[in-house]
């Protein structure tokens, strides 16, 4: 599982006339679940979400973009999902 960047640039149509392409945009879609940004569910994600529960710091910086049920919090729920992924039930 990886994220691959998406990149647009747009141009607009009207009857026959079509405008310049604007500036190329690039965004990079996030992995939930990917608790240390590595584009990846992988046992250290595992373990960063049962310190976050446990209250610990990680050692590393906490992607919040990892929330996996868009609830604002990086909990539990990120817990079962990163250990469930990692067990290949999901
Ligand atoms: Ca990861
Ligand atoms: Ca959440």
């Amino acid at each position: 599982m990886g994220g691959v960047p998406h990149c647009y640039k747009v141009t607009s149509y009207s009857s026959e006339c079509e405008s310049d392409f604007s500036n190329i945009l690039c965004a990079t879609p996030y992995v939930p679940g990917d608790l240390d940004g590595n584009w990846d569910v992988e046992l250290l994600d595992g373990i960063l979400s049962l310190k976050l529960l446990a209250g610990l710091p990680p050692a590393v910086e906490i992607q919040t973009c990892a929330d996996m049920d868009s609830d604002d919090t990086l909990g539990l729920q990120e817990a079962i999902y990163i250990l469930q992924i990692i067990a290949e039930v999901r």
